[in-house]
């Protein structure tokens, strides 16, 4: 069957107009125009007659979602992540699914340095000593950590993790990881293999980076936080779902874990009376992973580019579920 001439699209995300015009040129498009994300009713209404979805890798489009869009050719998020969409019934619905990988690599992989530097160093507690004027506090509060010859646990050696490994390593880490997909040593930077439980005991600092599927939904849970040195230090910049959150706010109280930096949380944004959020030893951010200018602009133009090769019946360059294209 011939593509439509042009194709409708729902956009469910804020674009600027060079972007909403690239769209505009070639397809009919509706645009959400209600703050954050549409709910569900509102995204089914959206989607009912659109060919392509443009939407934020938070957005759940799920298999309600998908059966009330019967038209739909293509989801085009924006992000790497493709959690929130269920890929089952896309692909069996015959829709692509597609994300925006590698544009956004070295963003994230910066800001999980910084989070490493800024827990070691006890950024949050030294800024907040210097801004309160309670300088002479601040210049006796408890010593920070090196971060040369502390050994680093990257879960997930994906593009981000490698891209993590070689920023540590230029810190004078040393780096261990555990990856379901990859074993063999790696040369460079050197990083050597080990099972998740080896991995947790021995590392400094934990750093998550893998994608949220069933096999990594709550992969670090009490258990896994036991086998931590009081000492260690979790980072999370992956998905917050990675993380049993309850246990993770016991281990941090009770003294088992010396600190946390989360950029991703099981609820986004963090419920007012989260428990997490009293905790004087964990750095929250409200995922920005991706949120600098250039990223931001890559991974637009990025996901814009997957949504029109989709709709002219192109292979996209970034598609996560290829086999609805055979
Ligand atoms: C978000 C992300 O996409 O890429 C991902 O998977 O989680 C982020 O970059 C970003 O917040 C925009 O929605």
């Amino acid at each position: 069957m011939n593509p439509p001439e042009r194709p409708r699209v729902f956009v469910a995300l804020r674009l600027q107009s060079d972007a909403k015009a690239r769209i505009e040129a070639v397809c009919d498009v509706d645009y959400f125009e209600g703050q954050g994300l549409p709910s569900k009713s509102e995204l089914i209404a959206g989607v009912a007659k659109a060919d392509g979805l443009l939407g934020s890798a938070q957005l759940p489009v799920d298999s309600d979602v998908l059966a009330a869009a019967s038209k739909l050719r293509v989801v085009s998020n924006f992000g790497v992540g493709f959690d929130n969409v269920d890929l089952d019934a896309a692909t069996k619905g015959g829709v692509l699914v597609c994300n925006t990988p590698g544009v956004l690599t070295d963003a994230v992989a910066d800001l999980t340095l910084g989070l490493i530097l800024a827990l070691a160093r006890r950024l949050p507690e030294a800024e907040r000593f210097a801004r309160d004027g309670d300088w002479q506090r601040g210049a006796r509060m408890a010593l920070g950590t090196d971060v040369r010859g502390k050994t680093l646990g990257i879960i997930g050696l994906g593009r981000i993790g490698v891209a993590v490994a070689e920023r540590a390593h230029a810190f004078g880490m040393s780096i261990t990881f555990h990856d379901i997909f990859r074993q063999p040593p790696i040369e460079t930077p050197p990083c050597s293999y080990r099972e998740l439980d080896d991995l947790l005991a021995v590392a400094d600092f934990v750093s998550l980076h893998v994608n949220l599927r069933p096999e990594t939904r709550g992969l670090i849970g009490a258990r896994e936080l036991t086998l931590m040195k009081p000492t260690a230090y979790l980072i999370n910049t992956s998905r917050g779902q990675t993380v049993d959150q309850a246990a993770l706010v016991a281990a941090l109280r009770s003294g088992e874990l010396a600190g946390a930096a989360l950029d991703v949380l099981e609820e986004e944004p963090l419920p007012p009376d989260d428990p997490l959020a009293a905790l004087p030893n964990v750095i929250l951010l409200p995922h920005i992973g991706s949120a600098t200018v250039e990223t931001r602009q890559a991974m637009r133009d990025l996901a814009i580019d997957n949504l029109l090769a989709a709709l002219r019946g192109e292979r996209p360059e970034a598609v996560v579920n290829a086999e609805v294209l055979s």
